[in-house]
């Protein structure tokens, strides 16, 4: 069974990868796929954003990156998946990801949402938070890949702290 991990991962983050990595152990095969989205202005580019993503899972062999536009469950459905794999940090997070999921299943009843609860150590962190460090600064080696807090520090002109 293949599984669609969707999101804009600007950058992805050690919580990201923890639900990469414990999908990859539930589904044959887990493709991470990064939404082009020409309404917002990301930190990466969509290339940059599938390089770091690459790197990232070189040693899980059933996970790949692409990338893909328009209605996620239609790229569900091209790639032959069955499932899209969410993460759940808090309350917060299952209000949109609910309100998502019924959404999908309206347009796609093929189409499974799978959610994975974040583990605890990482249930505080988003894309959002690791930029907001970054920008001012602060330490982000303990939440993101050493190949991304490279690229983060570079992107706000700061030395990793
Ligand atoms: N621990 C666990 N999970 C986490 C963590 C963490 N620390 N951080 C993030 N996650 C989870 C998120 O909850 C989410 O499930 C996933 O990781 C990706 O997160 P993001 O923030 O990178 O991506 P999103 O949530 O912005 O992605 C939204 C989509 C691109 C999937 C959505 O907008 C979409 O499907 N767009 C296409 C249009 C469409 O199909 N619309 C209809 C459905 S509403």
């Amino acid at each position: 069974m293949i599984a669609i991990y969707p999101g804009s991962f600007d950058p992805i983050t050690l919580g990201h990868l923890d639900i990469i990595q414990r999908g990859s152990r539930l589904f044959d095969g887990v493709v991470v796929a990064v939404l082009r989205n020409p309404n917002k202005k990301p930190l990466f580019t969509v290339q940059q954003r599938l390089e770091q993503i690459r790197l990232a899972t070189k040693h899980l062999p059933n996970v790949e990156a692409d990338s893909f536009d328009g209605l996620t469950v239609n790229y569900a459905q091209m790639r032959q998946a069955q499932v899209l794999l969410r993460g759940l940090r808090a309350v917060s997070d299952f209000e949109i990801e609910l309100q998502m999921a019924h959404t999908n299943k309206t347009l796609s009843t093929q189409i499974e949402t799978v959610f994975l609860a974040t583990s605890n150590e990482y249930s505080f962190l988003s894309s959002s938070v690791v930029k907001e460090i970054a920008k001012f600064g602060g330490s982000v080696n303990h939440l993101v890949p050493p190949h991304i807090a490279i690229d983060i520090y570079k992107c706000y002109n700061q030395k990793s702290p």
